[in-house]
């Protein structure tokens, strides 16, 4: 399957994004991967990784595709390495108590500080 015919959700914002439908800031593309640039950025960098195909949550996800998972980790690593020092944190929100907004899979990717520790 190619980047042309990913998996995707009518009402999925970041299915959109992905199909170049909605403007994004990209900083990374692979055949099953996209990474941008958060518009509200919680760090000097901020960026989310995010599988092509519509995945609804990390956990279905790591079940159903785990390669894929690891492949958006990778990317992660290649944003933190070329955007900052190579030292990041990668955060998922699983769920609406946890902050998530958004039901496609995505990784946020903070780094470029010293980030401190305090979610609640
Ligand atoms: P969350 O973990 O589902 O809450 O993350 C969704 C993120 O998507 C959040 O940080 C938003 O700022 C971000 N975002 C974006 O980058 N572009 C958009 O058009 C929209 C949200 I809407």
């Amino acid at each position: 399957m190619t980047s042309a015919e990913s998996v995707s959700e009518p009402d999925c914002l970041f299915c959109k994004i992905v199909a170049g439908q909605l403007p994004a800031d990209m900083v990374v593309s692979t055949d099953r991967v996209v990474a941008f640039r958060d518009i509200d950025p919680k760090a000097p960098v901020h960026v989310l990784v995010v599988p092509r195909d519509h995945h609804g949550d990390v956990s279905v996800l790591a079940s159903s595709d785990p390669a894929l998972l690891s492949e958006m980790v990778a990317v992660a690593d290649r944003v933190a390495g070329e955007l900052a020092d190579g030292q990041y944190r990668m955060i998922f929100n699983s769920g609406p108590r946890a902050g998530q907004s958004v039901f496609h899979v995505h990784g946020h990717v903070l780094a470029g500080a010293s980030l401190g520790w305090s979610p609640a």
